[in-house]
């Protein structure tokens, strides 16, 4: 049974957009999953219907089309993995075996024709995606992407080592591990590619610049936690999530959590819209299309949040906004007080 918390709107000074192509980008991915078998077909059957492509449409609503199709196909792959395997698989409880699997993953994401997991779907979908990350991108934003792919899978291990103890991190290490278990820096590469430019690594790699792209992750992952509790805590299976750690943390109920994870992520946002101003006044024109593609992820993650079957499960319909609001609820620019993070607050001033 589902605790029935209602959602406020949200603060989100982002402008929503979407690239005209979505519903083809959509249609595109249900074609792809099934040419790949991806999932079981009870899953597949699940995620051709969470409008998978207009999240991608939302992320890079002016990019180019072949890499807003790559994005989705490449999302719903991730959710191949993450609801297939881990969530609700059986590896999701055998880390050890999971990290065995997935590093196999990785062999065919850096090497596509390595003889290797042969009659396996996922496999065979990830051999596609990187043609695909091949001919869209650099070598250099390849090797990003497979090592994006490397944080995600050791954070889902990480995660799975508490499922199999039915442990619930506390707030610093579950904050850390959202960083990448959300699969957010798989995307950053496509980011780049969407608009034909790559970051120099004095850029991309700078502190303020990945304190950005983490600030992005933190947001859209907080923001996922809110509108995915009512479909995660609904059901008997084990779940993480920022509500969750926050009320075993501080021993309050849902609401209190509700209130004080949309504090910290109010908080996260104001201190991204300063740094990214800060960071404009003397990026590259490429630097600034990046920060400008974090804002879109985030808001087209609020706006996909929202209205996706997969979060609204209209079989039991979760209280939503169906709006967001222009100011945050919690203004404050000091640091959350959470150790894995609280430096991205000392990079303004
Ligand atoms: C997200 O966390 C899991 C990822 C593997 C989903 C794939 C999505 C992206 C790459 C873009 C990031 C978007 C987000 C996080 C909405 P979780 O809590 O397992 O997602 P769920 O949909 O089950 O709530
Ligand atoms: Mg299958
Ligand atoms: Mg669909
Ligand atoms: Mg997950
Ligand atoms: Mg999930
Ligand atoms: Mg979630």
């Amino acid at each position: 049974v589902g605790i029935d918390l209602a959602v406020p709107p949200i603060y989100s000074p982002f402008a929503e957009a979407i690239h005209p192509l979505y519903q083809d980008i959509d249609q595109q991915t249900a074609v792809w999953a099934e040419k790949f078998r991806i999932g079981s077909d009870e899953l597949r059957g699940r995620l051709v219907r969470h409008d998978i492509g207009g999240f991608s449409a939302r992320i890079l609503p002016e990019g180019r089309e072949e890499v807003v199709s790559l994005l989705s196909d490449f999302v719903l792959w991730l959710f191949g993995v993450d609801d297939g395997h881990c969530e609700e698989g059986e590896l999701g409880r055998k880390p050890g075996e999971l990290s065995g699997y997935l590093s196999r993953l990785l062999r065919i994401a850096q090497n596509p024709e390595t003889p290797m997991l042969l009659d396996d779907p996922l496999a065979d979908g990830l051999r596609d995606l990187r043609r695909r990350v091949d001919r869209y991108g650099t070598p250099g934003q390849a090797a990003r992407w497979v090592d994006a792919l490397r944080e995600y899978f050791f954070s889902v291990v990480w995660e799975a080592s508490h499922r199999t103890a039915g442990t619930v991190p506390d707030l610093d290490d579950y904050t850390l591990m959202r960083l990448y278990d959300g699969a957010t820096s798989v995307v950053l590469p496509l980011l780049e590619m969407g608009h034909g430019y790559e970051l120099q690594p004095h850029e991309r790699d700078s502190t303020r610049v990945r304190a950005a792209a983490e600030l992005a992750s933190f947001i859209i992952t907080w923001d996922n936690d809110i509108f995915s509790y009512h479909k995660e805590a609904a059901g008997t299976d084990y779940y993480l999530n920022a509500l969750r750690v926050l009320e075993r943390e501080q021993g309050i109920g849902p609401e209190a959590a509700l209130d004080l994870a949309i504090s910290q992520r109010d908080r996260a946002t104001s201190l991204f819209l300063l740094l990214c101003e800060r960071l404009r006044e003397d990026a590259s024109p490429q630097l600034r299309q990046y920060l400008a593609s974090l804002g879109s992820f985030i808001r087209g993650a609020q706006d996909w949040g929202i209205t996706s079957v997969r979060y609204t499960t209209p079989h039991d319909p979760a209280r939503f906004p169906d709006a967001f609001r222009q100011t945050p609820v919690d203004p404050s620019l000091r640091p959350l007080g959470i150790a894995a993070v609280d430096w991205w607050w000392e990079l303004v001033d």
